[in-house]
């Protein structure tokens, strides 16, 4: 009887712990089986009775050793490998640093989603570049004074780092004609003096709009969009005439100080205003040189300054922060999570 009930607990038995708990239960120190020697009085039984009852005893014991062990085997044989159990999703996970996006990729980003959503094309367009694409086709030949306004990176084989993303426009009229829209993000490079507002490598992004019958409200028009969008309040800006030798007439369209509110302080050079977007109609040497029809075909350019529109946007007050890998800087656009 004894034998059977602990056969039907080692059946029920499927883990180590249930089958330590059946052990326990029969051959522990005060265990079924270990206690039918304790409760007998041996005193009142004979030299023969002792002797089987002794023999019985060892048997049951011997039994329920073996039963145990098999027991234990199978539970062996099926239990889980460590490395295959179920997860469990309630134990806490460790937490991992989160990477940020530069504030720069940031602007770019939202400026590409701004003018897509105005029908504009994004294109890439190269960083080294020929000295045609970054001044002659832009109506700036070689001894144009113009040049001096933009010190150039010359590379050793006659090409240049280029000195703003204007760089593009020839290339995108050549390839895809009138009418068109299109930006133009990417990074410039100039050997001039660095300070709060001027680095050596920075982020314009060139937009070019060709078609009939184009003017300068559709050009303001775009402008005032953009910003309203990028800043999500009223700012204030003022349009004064530039001369840039690829637009005619041309503009610089200045963005008050955000930091200073127009008083005046060391990011925007006490000025109160910030010089963001240089823009102007197309000149006709530049559609030409575009293989437009500059008799039937006007257009308007812009040069926007990405990496001065970031600083505006998210408050920082020196442009040197963006290129100094100071992961300080970064951390604070992480996700918070
Ligand atoms: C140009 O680069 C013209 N290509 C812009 C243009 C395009 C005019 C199309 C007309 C039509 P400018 O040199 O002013 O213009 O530079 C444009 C913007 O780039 C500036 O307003 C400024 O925001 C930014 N920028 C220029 N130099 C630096 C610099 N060293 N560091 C940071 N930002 C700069």
């Amino acid at each position: 009887m004894l034998q059977q009930q602990l056969l039907d607990d080692l059946a029920l038995a499927n883990t180590h712990e249930l089958v330590e708990n059946v052990r326990i239960k029969y051959l522990g120190r005060k265990g079924l089986i270990t206690n039918l020697a304790k409760e007998t009085d041996f005193s009142k039984l004979s030299a023969d009775e002792k002797k089987d009852f002794g023999q019985k005893l060892n048997e049951l014991k011997n039994f329920a050793t073996e039963k145990l062990q098999e027991a234990a085997e199978r539970v062996a044989a099926t239990a889980t490998p460590v490395n295959k159990r179920l997860f469990d999703l309630t134990i806490p996970g460790s937490h991992r640093a989160f990477g940020a996006m530069h504030p720069i990729s940031m602007v770019q980003l939202e400026l590409e989603a701004i003018f897509e959503g105005m029908g504009f094309t994004v294109l890439d367009s190269p960083e080294a570049d020929t000295e045609y694409s970054n001044f002659e086709s832009l109506n700036v030949p070689a001894d144009h004074p113009a040049r001096d306004m933009q010190d150039t990176f010359w590379l050793t084989n006659g090409m240049v780092l280029r000195t703003h993303t204007s760089s593009n426009q020839v290339r995108a009229l050549k390839r895809f004609g009138a009418p068109f829209r299109g930006i133009f993000p990417g990074r410039c490079f100039r050997y001039e003096a660095i300070d709060p507002s001027h680095e050596n490598t920075f982020f314009q992004c060139e937009g070019l709009m060709v078609d009939e019958n184009i003017s300068v409200a559709h050009l303001i028009g775009v402008m005032k969009t953009l910003l309203g969008e990028v800043f999500k309040r009223d700012v204030k800006v003022r349009l004064r005439p530039g001369f840039f030798p690829f637009v005619e007439p041309g503009f610089e369209l200045d963005l008050n100080c955000l930091f200073c509110e127009g008083s005046g302080c060391p990011t925007c050079k006490q000025s109160g205003w910030i010089e963001l977007i240089p823009c102007g109609l197309v000149h006709p040497v530049v559609l030409e040189h575009g293989e437009i029809d500059a008799k039937r075909y006007s257009g308007f350019a812009f040069g926007l300054g990405l990496t001065r529109l970031a600083m505006m946007k998210y408050g920082i007050r020196d442009i040197r922060y963006f290129n100094s890998g100071d992961v300080r800087v970064l951390e604070q656009f992480a996700p918070v999570l």
